[in-house]
């Protein structure tokens, strides 16, 4: 089996930041000693990558993402192989995507399509999350089983989309009581849908049809108001909870209220909502359609609250929700109605980056940017320390990052499979020098060397963090 060393860079995990040498045999880190020591001098390896000037991560965990999804009467464009590629471009080696439960179907024909869709195409390795669309008794002994097999150890339920992906609080309700009993984690998307579809109907019959009335109509009182309600519907059931893309800061005050009071509710939030603010929806000639995600963008103000939750860990994970939908044709199709275009942006290739830019704007230390990106999405998912981490038996998903090194990112030399950037021209410093996933090096110095089928299939362990 061959046997890799990285020499010379600092080695950072959430943990500690060490000079060390790592050394790699076939998938897997089996040793880390001090650069020069003995020790690490007696390592032979086939192959040496210098990181001098580097850091060395754990690749970066994505645990939010929506490679071709259906949604809004197309798909996301980018598939499992372009997605996973474009995410190790940009630093990330895991993703865990949605396989979405057809109504009236099962949660096991979700996974069978989804199963199909990334097997043999992706170029790193990934897990799934299922979305439970419809919650009768079937499914419910489905994520029974699910959870024990570690197919799927989380469940998303949506309080928003009615018609779509809605479930009732009784719905929801019993699924967070069979996530009591069986130790899943219940992910929910947090925003009243039957409020906001009323706000949605109300513009449109005033002739508000622009893309800037989609974060009008999302308010955030609806989404502080569905998280609170999510809270308490965990609470009754005795659930932990996950809410997804946080965007308002009313809505962290929520959660930082249940975890003060020491329930196990978790956050993420997104580099949409850490970078980008509500002013992007009123971009001319209908370009604000390229920001209509769900939650909204909110006004700026609201940034520096979700910095402050990352920092104090009231917000643990930094997820893409990676979306994409191209403007030209996709997001067009909202054109005169805005509630028709399709929800959601591209981020998995540019998330490490922009979190990179946060250290070195002082928002964040670089241990902490290791642990919202690759650590807290590991550990919350049942993955670590195989993934989100760098130590003996962890895989070995390693990136060598560049922290000199500044880009611009554009559509122009992105990777994702969409015709435009949501950070175009965002200057960043800091860059992927080199990936390895399970021991290969699938990217060096802007050579990709990956395969489509190279990346496997995850089983997951329940939330690390109860
Ligand atoms: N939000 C999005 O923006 N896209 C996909 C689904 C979601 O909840
Ligand atoms: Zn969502
Ligand atoms: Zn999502």
């Amino acid at each position: 089996m061959s046997r890799t060393r990285i020499s010379n860079g600092l080695v950072v995990t959430a943990a500690d930041e060490l000079r060390a040498d790592v050394l790699i045999d076939g998938q897997t880190v089996v040793a880390l000693a001090a650069t020069g020591s003995a020790v690490a001098d007696s390592w032979q390896a086939d192959t040496v990558i210098d990181a001098t000037g580097c850091y060395v991560i754990p690749g970066g965990v994505d645990a939010h993402t929506h490679m071709e999804l259906p949604f809004g009467g197309t798909a996301a464009s980018d598939t499992f192989e372009t997605g996973t590629r474009a995410a190790a471009w940009g630093g990330t080696t895991t993703i865990v995507d949605f396989a979405v439960q057809p109504r009236g179907g099962s949660l096991r024909a979700g996974l069978d399509a989804w199963h199909a869709k990334a097997e043999g195409n992706c170029a790193i390795d990934y897990g799934f999350h299922t979305i439970v669309s419809d919650v009768t008794e079937p499914v419910l002994k489905e994520m029974d089983q699910l959870t024990d097999s570690g197919e799927s150890t989380s469940f998303k339920l949506f309080m928003a989309y009615p018609g779509v992906f809605y479930s009732d609080d009784g719905r929801i309700l019993r699924a967070m009581q069979r996530a009591a009993d069986n130790r899943a984690l219940v992910m929910v998307h947090a925003e009243n849908g039957i409020a906001i579809d009323v706000l949605v109907e109300q513009a449109l019959a005033a002739g508000r049809s622009d893309p800037r009335y989609h974060g009008e109509v999302r308010r955030e009182l609806l989404e502080a108001e569905a998280v609170h309600r999510a809270v308490k519907l965990a609470q009754v059931a005795g659930s932990p909870l996950y809410v997804v893309h946080v965007s308002a800061g009313s809505a962290l005050a929520e959660i930082a209220t249940a975890r003060d009071q020491g329930l196990p509710v978790f956050g993420e939030t997104c580099p949409q909502y850490l970078f980008l603010d509500v002013d992007k929806l009123a971009e001319p000639d209908f370009e604000g359609a390229k920001y209509v995600c769900s939650t909204p963008l909110r006004p700026r103000e609201h940034q520096a609250e979700l910095w402050k939750g990352l920092r104090t860990d009231d917000l643990q994970v930094v997820s893409t929700d990676h979306c994409p939908f191209c403007f030209v044709g996709q997001k067009e199709l909202g054109r005169g109605d805005f509630s028709k275009i399709p929800n959601g942006l591209p981020g998995v290739e540019d998330r490490m980056d922009l979190l990179h830019q946060a250290v070195l704007d002082g928002r964040i230390s670089r241990r902490r940017w290791v642990e919202i990106a690759c650590a807290a999405p590991a550990r919350m998912f049942g993955l670590y320390p195989r993934k989100g981490t760098i130590a003996p038996g962890s895989d070995a998903d390693l990136v060598v990052y560049d922290p000199a090194a500044a880009h611009t990112l554009s559509a122009a030399t992105h990777h994702m499979n969409v015709d435009y950037s949501a950070y175009e021209g965002t200057r960043v410093g800091g860059g992927v020098r080199t990936v390895l996933s399970r021991g290969a090096v699938v990217l060096d110095r802007g050579r990709w060397l990956g395969r489509a089928g190279h990346g496997r299939f995850l089983r997951r362990d329940t939330c690390q963090y109860l």
